[in-house]
């Protein structure tokens, strides 16, 4: 890489030189990150060729991620970490008068995603490519990726992310790889001389995938997978038709606006489908362009196709992508002159689904009218696959309409994805243990009794290489001195942890390290928000996005009845706490917004009423992404995971922070149980309901939110604080709706049900986090566990059971 600090000098000012124009003292710092980026790209290059050329050298089989999101925040730290030569980095430019730190806060995030989903993708393309594994992902190059959050008076506001404006230096356009992908038109079976059937597509509108690829570099090794990212662009011949057209040119540029709007932006609504007619082309331009792309690559293995299978697996990451089934179906029969058997067996064999919800509102299903206008043979090919698969289920169950029609793929007017992606696959998994046995009971009952050998569990994971080494780097360090550093590579080793359960110096150092981040994030939020924080207070973190069932109105109202009681007794004191929220809602969801607003109120009042606030502050970070992530869960003290049990699939910023030595208050719901499983009672704070307990009370309409209202005083008081006049309602309306919603239309997400628990549970926090000691251990306690949900575990897993597949023999793994 570089031989040396003064070889890497002189490597960067000639860059900054020959590509910039620049040296040293004339550079921006944006300009020094370009050439840093530039400079780095050029090492890995080479590794990056060579990786593919091995993988075709030794014909190992190769999966394709396919994912409408890859949240993967910035890379140059990431980068420079796996490659690794951040230490000589790092003091280079530091003699050239430059700064990292403020280096990598110039490079825009790459925000191609909503939440745990996309950042799920991210975090395996790491682990695949640091296992030495030949996995790629394909996703989509949004011009705009997740709007950038602004609070307006307590409001949300949504700016664009045009985080292309400036060059994004890892990227490599590939136009020699360009796919054609085709929409609408008119399908019609015709019979050649030899009498066999074909179908001529006419009239249809095409439009070139452009890819633009960007290297996933392993940690340590010579690895360098693709990520591939499609940009939607007009076909040459289709400029030239609508060109001469002389007189028409301004329907030809909207002709041309309205083909490259397929790439523009990123739908920004997580777990809620929206059902619109630009995301379902969005989600077959990926599935044409990577599936014509996949077979491309095999193609020119030179392997009879019976083989596809064994060389190709192609992974959907929840349904967006589920038409890759037909679409596979189509190359294979098409053009590929497959029988309908053959054909299938090879898709099935190839394609394996995650579901991430069980939550119905999230569910995708497609009108039929819309699916057969946009993509007339795909319709036809899904149309088949159900007429197939609904004779199968007669065989088994003759005669029960019921049955059938609710497994069906094509009913009720739609055409519903989970039930394609089960259909066409050989594996279907759940992202965490409690969420697979859901799936199993309840929402895939049937399926999976059709099916039970198709079913497994996947519990999510995160790279601890981002989440620790990086976004920690002194914990890490810390680590490292204190157990060696198999842990880097074997995350399972950070249990050799426990052995310091007793270890004063290391608690104390622990403890240190925790504070001094509490001091860089304090001074940040002075900086950014203009709030003066307490680094000794608990720092209470709750980051994601903002929706009913994560219950950020929960904790919100458990800090009003805080505030109350202080301002009530003047006795009452609390552990002084900073509550921090970050949250972005959907733009159309009314109630999220809300949620928002009342959080900025309650900041407003808590943090300045001199009564309180030396024993509480309320800090909302506006635009939460992973670059926020990175700063505040090396911060924190308590990680709030407290979703309506059975709603969350697994969580995954539940597993960042408890890395990072924050103790959980959470419910049994997904990934939790798994924690609270390892750490074990004392070393978690769980209350609420069991998923069992609300599916209980779902089903047999048990709950009564009017009547914890009427019982408990506690609740009754902060309620009506929204309503009535008080320092939150300030005499105006504007939470009726919040009230009303918990109050009269009986509380979706069971907030009331669970209050007395939740506060109970807090209260214990409080008191054990007086026990300084102690409550490091507990930390310890979680550190050493988190190993387990360590994405190199979780990849292993689907290499091994799902994908089938071993790391190249010939690369350094
Ligand atoms: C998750 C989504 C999701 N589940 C629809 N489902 C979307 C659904 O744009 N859309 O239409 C986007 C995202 N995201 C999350 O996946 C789960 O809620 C988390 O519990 C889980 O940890 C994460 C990763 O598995």
């Amino acid at each position: 890489m570089f031989s040396g600090k003064e070889d890497f000098k002189q490597a960067f000012s000639e860059r900054l030189e020959t590509k910039l124009g620049k040296n040293a003292k004339t550079a921006t710092e944006v300009d020094a990150y370009r050439a840093l980026g530039s400079l780095l790209q050029d090492k890995i290059n080479k590794n990056w060729l060579r990786t593919d050329q091995e993988y075709k050298k030794n014909q190992n089989k190769q999966v394709y991620y396919f994912s409408m999101e890859f949240l993967i925040g910035r890379l140059l730290g990431s980068n420079l970490l796996n490659m690794q030569v951040l230490k000589v980095v790092e003091e280079g430019l530091r003699d050239l008068g430059l700064s990292l730190s403020a280096l990598e806060e110039k490079e825009n995030d790459a925000g191609l995603g909503n939440g745990g989903l996309g950042r799920l993708a991210a975090c395996f393309l790491d682990s695949l490519a640091t296992l030495g594994l030949a996995g790629h992902g394909y996703g989509l190059r949004y011009k705009y990726g997740m709007f950038h959050q602004q609070l307006v008076d307590g409001s949300q506001l949504e700016l664009p992310d045009n985080w292309l404006a400036q060059e994004f230096v890892w990227e490599v356009r590939r136009p020699e790889e360009t796919i054609e992908v085709r929409f609408g038109g008119k399908v019609s079976p015709i019979k050649d001389s030899l009498g066999s059937l074909y179908f001529d597509h006419r009239d249809y509108e095409q439009l070139q995938a452009v890819p633009y690829d960007v290297p996933v570099v392993g940690y340590n090794n010579e690895t360098v997978n693709t990520l591939r990212l499609w940009s939607a662009e007009p076909s040459a011949e289709d400029i030239i038709a609508k060109a001469s057209l002389k007189d028409d040119f301004g329907n030809f540029l909207d002709h041309r606006r309205s083909l490259t709007s397929i790439t523009e932006f990123l739908y920004p609504d997580d777990s809620n489908e929206e059902g619109k007619e630009l995301r379902l082309k969005q989600e077959y331009f990926l599935v044409s362009s990577g599936v014509q792309s996949a077979v491309r690559s095999f193609d020119e293995l030179g392997l009879p196709l019976s083989t596809f299978s064994n060389q190709v697996a192609l992974h959907i990451n929840d349904t967006h992508p589920a038409l890759v089934i037909p679409e596979l179906m189509r190359v294979l029969m098409d053009e590929k002159g497959l029988g309908w058997e053959k054909a299938w067996d090879l898709t099935q064999a190839s394609v394996s689904y995650t579901n991430h919800t069980t939550l119905s509102e999230a569910l995708e299903s497609w009108p039929i009218e819309l699916v057969q206008r946009l993509l007339p043979r795909i319709f036809m090919i899904i149309v088949e696959i159900n007429e197939r698969f609904c004779q199968s289920l007669w065989k088994t169950y003759p005669g029960d309409f019921d049955r059938i029609a609710s497994l069906a793929i094509v009913a009720d007017g739609q055409v519903k994805m989970a039930h394609l992606a089960i259909v066409g696959s050989h594996s279907v998994n759940g992202v965490a243990q409690l969420h697979t046995e859901i799936l199993k009971k309840r929402e895939m009952k049937s399926f999976y009794k059709s099916f039970p050998s198709r079913f497994n569990n996947k519990t999510n994971g995160i790279t601890h290489r981002r989440w620790l080494m990086h976004a920690n780097e002194p914990l890490a360090k810390s680590i490292t001195e204190a157990i060696g550093n198999d842990w880097i590579e074997q995350p399972g080793h950070l249990q050799d942890l426990l052995q310091k359960k007793n270890d004063n110096a290391f608690l104390d150092q622990l403890y240190d390290i925790k504070q001094q981040n509490k001091e860089d994030v304090a001074a940040w939020v002075k900086q950014t928000e203009g709030i003066t924080i307490d680094p000794l207070s608990i720092y209470d973190v709750h980051i994601k996005r903002l929706h009913g069932y994560k219950r950020q109105l929960l904790n919100a109202l458990h800090i009003m009845y805080l505030y109350n009681q202080i301002k009530l007794n003047r006795s009452f004191t609390i552990q002084p706490r900073t509550f921090f929220f970050a949250a972005k809602a959907a733009p159309s969801y009314y109630f999220a917004k809300k949620v928002i607003k009342l959080i900025d109120t309650i900041a407003g009042v808590v943090n300045n009423d001199p009564d309180v606030n030396d024993q509480m502050k309320v800090v909302f970070l506006p635009n939460y992404s992973v670059s926020t992530a990175e700063r505040i869960i090396p911060a924190a003290n308590v990680s709030e995971q407290i979703s309506l049990a059975s709603k969350e699939a697994s969580g995954t910023g539940n597993m960042k922070l408890m890395l990072n030595g924050a103790l959980t208050i959470g419910t049994m719901d997904g990934a939790n149980v798994e924690i609270h499983e390892l750490v074990g009672d004392d070393n978690i704070y769980t209350f609420g309901l069991s998923s069992e307990e609300v599916l209980e009370y779902d089903h047999n309409k048990l709950y009564s939110s009017q009547a914890v209202y009427e019982t408990d005083e506690r609740i009754r008081h902060t309620l009506n604080q929204l309503i009535h006049y008080s320092p939150f309602s300030k005499g105006e309306n504007v939470f009726e709706e919040l009230y009303h919603h918990l109050v009269t239309h009986n509380d979706e997400f069971f907030v009331l049900k669970d209050f007395a628990d939740y506060a109970a549970a807090q209260q214990r926090i409080s008191q054990d986090y007086q026990a300084k000691r102690q409550w490091s251990v507990k930390s310890l306690i979680n550190i050493a566990h988190s190993g387990t949900f360590s994405s190199d575990r979780t990849i292993q897993q689907y290499a091994t059971e799902i994908w089938r597949i071993q790391p190249a023999k010939t690369l350094k793994v």
